[in-house]
C-alpha cells in the first residue's frame, strides 16, 4: 500500500525545490522546474509564482524502490499554518526541512509539536549544504537541544550492515533488549534494522539526511530513505471505506472539491457514504467524480485505496471530517488567528452582500478566516494570521473575482468569557412561530472553548427539539458584550425549552436559543481575554536586563535568565498586543544578533479592558444580528420585550 508523506519546515527552508527533485527523480516529473525562475510544479498558484512563497499545500506522487508515496508539499509561512495543519493530518510520514544555514527556527518548533502531537514518523533534511555559513553541526545540535529529538545520521544507511559503529551504538541505547545483546557482542545487523524501524514508527527515533535541494545533492539518499525506513501502511483495502477530508478547494469551473485522505477500504466514484451534516445528524452522501490531483492537474481515477490522497466532488465535507466509516468524528485543529482586519472596497461598485458571498466562498477554503458580517454597519472583517495573508488575500479576490480591496489596521482578537454562573432566557414569538429556550450559562475551563449539556428531561422538551437547540450552540461564534468579540470557555446548559404543536418551525429555536445567550451574557458578570504568547529570547548576556525590563513594560512574566556560552535565554509569557512588533525592536538593539521565538499560549484575562472595551464602542443592544431581547404575542402580533423584562413574560416557570 502507498503512504503519505507531507514535507514541512520554516518559510524558504527549501521544501519545494526539494519536493521539485524528488518527483523529478523518482521520473513523476520530466522537467525540473525552480521556485526563483517561477516555474515549480507544485508552486502553480499567481501569488505563489509571483512571491517564491508557498501558500497552498499541493500534492503529488511518486514511486521509489518499488514502494508508492503521494507527497504535500505545504506552506512553511507562518500566516499560513492552517493550511500546513490541515495537510498534516493526511501524513503517515513527514520530511522536516531544516536549513543548514538557519537553523531551528521559531515555525520549526511550532510544526515539530504538531508532528509529536500526531505522532508522525519523521525523517529530517538538512538542507542549504551549499550555502556559504552552512553549519550541519551546529544544526544537528539544536534538533537535539530546542526540539528534544533523538535524530541519527542515517546517511547512506539504507542497506542493513551499512550502520556506523556510531549509529548502532545510538540504536542500542535507545533499546534495552538489543543493549544486551550488543554488549553481549551477539546483535545482527538485522537487529539493529528491525530495532530502528520499531523506534521511528513510535516517534522515539528520527533518521537524519543532508544534501543541497537545489542540485540535487543527497536526494536519492533521502528517497532510500523514506523506502526503507518509514511504517508501512496498517490498513486494509477490503475494510468499510473511511476517508479524511482535509482540504476543501473551488475550482475553476466553481466546483466545490474535496481533497482525502483514504484511511481504510477503497473509494470509488458515486458510491454513497455516511457524513455527517451541520445539524450533527448522520446521513448518506454520494461521491461525484473521483480525482487525483497531481499539481495543477487532475485525472479521474475508479479507484483510491489506504494510504492515497484523492479528490472528490459531490460531497458536503469540512476539513477535519470523516466520511463513512466513523463519520461524526471531527480532527480538531490548533492554529488560531489571534488578528482581524476590516475588509475594504469600493462599495457603490461591489454590493457588500456580493462581497461576502465571495468571502464565505474562501472561507470554505480557510476556515480559519472567521468571516465577520457586521449587519448594521455592512462591514465585513477578517481573521488573520499576519501581515502576509493580507497581501496574498488581496491578490486572490483580484484575480479571483476582480475586485481590488484594502485592508484596515491589525487589531488584536480578543475574546470574551463570564466569571460566574447565570441563567438567560430566549422566547421568540412572532405569529405562527413559537420557541421558548431557558439556557444556564457557566464558566468553563481556560481553552475549552464552548461546550453543551442538558439537564432538561425529555419528557417536557423532545430529543428532537434538543438536538437542534445543540445544533444552534455550536453552529455560530456568539459574540460577548463587552466589545461583540467571540465568546469562548462557557459550558452552556439546557434547563428547560417548549415547542408549540403546530406552530414551531425550524429556525423558532435558533431564534431563541441565541437570545437566550444573550440575554444571560447582559446580565452575566463578563471578561475582556487577550490572546499571550510563550515567547523565547536569545541575546548576548549584557542585553538581558533590557530584555526583562521589555517584557515588564508588557505586563508579562520571565523565568530568571539561562546562560548558553556567551548568550543568555530567557523564556516566559506575554501578551500578544505588546510582543507582536517586538522582534523589529530586538533585531534593532541586538544588532541582528537577537533571537526571538513566539508560540500562542493561551487566553487570559485582559490587563487593560478598561481601555479596549472603550476604544471598541461596542453597544450591544444595537447589534441587530444578535439580539438579547425576546418577541412575545398578544392577540395575534408580535411584540418585542427588552432583555431587562424578559423574564416576566416568559412561559414556562423560571
Ligand atoms: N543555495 C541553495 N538555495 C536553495 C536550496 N534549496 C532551496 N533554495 C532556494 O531557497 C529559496 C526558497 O526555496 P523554496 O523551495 O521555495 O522554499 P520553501 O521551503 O518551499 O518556501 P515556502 O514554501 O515559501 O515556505 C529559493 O530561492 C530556492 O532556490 C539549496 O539547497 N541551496
Ligand atoms: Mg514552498
Amino acid at each position: 500500500l502507498p503512504i503519505s508523506i507531507a514535507i514541512l519546515a520554516h518559510v524558504d527552508a527549501g521544501k519545494t525545490t526539494l519536493s521539485e527533485q524528488i518527483l523529478y527523480r523518482a521520473g513523476t516529473i520530466r522537467t525540473l522546474g525552480r521556485v526563483d525562475r517561477q516555474n515549480a510544479f507544485l508552486d502553480f498558484g499567481t501569488a505563489e509564482r509571483e512571491r517564491g512563497i508557498t501558500v497552498f499545500a499541493a500534492q503529488s506522487e511518486f514511486c521509489w524502490k518499488g514502494r508508492e508515496f503521494h507527497l504535500i508539499d505545504t506552506p512553511g509561512h507562518a500566516d499560513f499554518s492552517g493550511e500546513m495543519e490541515r495537510s498534516l493530518q493526511a501524513a503517515d510520514g513527514a520530511v522536516l526541512v531544516i536549513s543548514a544555514v538557519e537553523g531551528v527556527q521559531s515555525h520549526t518548533e511550532t510544526v515539530w509539536k504538531l508532528l509529536r502531537n500526531r505522532q508522525i514518523p519523521t525523517i529530517f533534511f538538512l538542507n542549504k549544504l551549499d550555502r556559504i555559513g552552512a553549519d550541519p553541526e551546529r544544526v544537528i545540535q539544536e534538533i537535539r537541544k530546542i526540539l528534544g529529538a533523538e535524530c541519527a545520521d542515517f546517511a547512506g544507511s539504507c542497506q542493513s550492515g551499512n550502520f556506523s559503529e556510531e549509529l548502532c551504538e545510538q540504536i542500542a541505547s535507545l533499546d534495552d533488549n538489543l543493549l544486551e545483546q550488543y554488549l553481549e557482542g551477539n546483535a545482527a545487523p538485522e537487529d539493529f534494522a528491525d530495532t530502528a524501524r520499531k523506534l521511528i514508527a513510535a516517534g522515539k527515533l528520527f533518521p537524519l539526511y543532508r544534501g543541497t535541494a537545489l542540485t540535487g545533492e543527497g536526494v536519492e539518499d533521502l528517497l532510500d530513505g523514506l523506502a526503507c525506513w518509514l511504517p508501512e501502511m496498517d490498513a486494509s483495502p477490503d475494510d468499510p471505506p473511511r476517508a479524511l477530508a482535509y482540504q476543501v478547494r473551488h475550482d475553476k469551473q466553481g466546483g466545490r472539491v474535496v481533497y482525502l485522505k483514504v484511511e481504510q477500504g477503497t473509494l470509488r466514484p458515486r458510491q454513497e457514504l455516511t457524513v455527517c451534516g451541520q445539524d450533527g445528524e448522520l446521513h448518506s452522501e454520494k461521491i461525484g467524480e473521483l480525482r487525483r490531483y497531481n499539481g495543477p492537474k487532475f485525472s479521474p481515477i475508479s479507484e483510491a485505496k489506504p494510504g492515497e490522497l484523492c479528490a472528490v466532488t459531490g460531497l458536503s465535507l469540512m476539513p477535519g471530517q470523516i466520511a463513512g466509516e466513523g463519520a461524526g468524528e471531527n480532527s480538531s485543529f490548533s492554529m488560531q488567528p489571534l488578528l482581524s482586519a476590516e475588509l475594504l472596497f469600493d462599495e457603490d461598485q461591489y454590493h457588500p452582500l456580493t462581497v461576502l458571498g465571495w468571502m464565505r466562498e474562501l472561507e470554505d477554503e480557510e476556515p480559519l478566516l472567521g468571516i465577520e458580517w457586521n449587519e448594521e454597519m455592512k462591514k465585513i472583517s477578517v481573521h488573520i494570521m499576519g501581515e502576509i495573508q493580507l497581501e496574498i488575500l488581496t491578490g486572490i479576490l483580484e484575480e479571483r473575482y476582480g475586485i481590488p480591496v484594502r485592508f484596515g489596521e491589525c487589531q488584536i482578537l480578543y475574546r470574551e468569557t463570564i466569571a460566574a454562573p447565570i441563567v438567560g432566557y430566549g422566547h421568540f414569538e412572532p405569529l405562527r412561530h413559537y420557541a421558548e429556550v431557558h439556557l444556564r450559562l457557566e464558566p468553563a475551563e481556560p481553552g475549552s472553548g464552548i461546550s453543551f449539556a442538558s439537564e432538561c428531561r425529555t419528557d417536557d422538551l423532545s430529543a428532537n427539539w434538543q438536538n437542534l437547540i445543540r445544533t444552534h450552540v455550536f453552529e455560530k461564534e456568539h459574540r460577548g458584550v463587552l466589545t461583540g468579540s467571540p465568546l469562548t470557555d462557557v459550558k452552556i446548559v439546557l434547563l428547560s425549552g417548549r415547542a408549540h404543536l403546530k406552530h414551531t418551525e425550524g429556525g423558532d429555536f435558533r431564534e431563541a436559543t441565541y437570545r437566550a445567550i444573550r440575554q444571560g451574557l447582559m446580565r452575566a458578570q463578563s471578561v475582556l481575554l487577550e490572546p499571550w504568547y510563550a515567547f523565547s529570547v536569545e541575546v548576548e548576556a549584557s542585553l538581558s536586563g533590557r530584555v526583562i525590563a521589555d517584557i515588564q513594560r508588557m505586563v508579562g512574566e520571565c523565568q530568571p535568565p539561562e546562560t548558553l556560552g556567551e548568550t543568555v535565554r530567557i523564556t516566559g509569557f506575554a501578551p500578544v498586543a505588546g510582543l507582536r512588533g517586538y522582534a523589529r525592536e530586538l533585531t534593532a538593539f541586538s544588532r541582528g544578533k537577537g533571537r526571538l521565538s513566539l508560540q500562542f499560549d493561551r487566553y487570559r484575562p485582559c490587563k487593560n479592558a478598561a481601555e479596549v472595551i472603550e476604544e471598541r464602542h461596542y453597544n450591544p443592544e444595537r447589534d441587530g444580528e444578535n439580539s438579547p431581547d425576546s418577541v412575545f404575542c398578544s392577540h395575534g402580533a408580535g411584540f418585542p420585550v427588552k432583555w431587562s423584562e424578559a423574564e416576566r413574560f416568559m412561559h414556562l416557570p423560571l
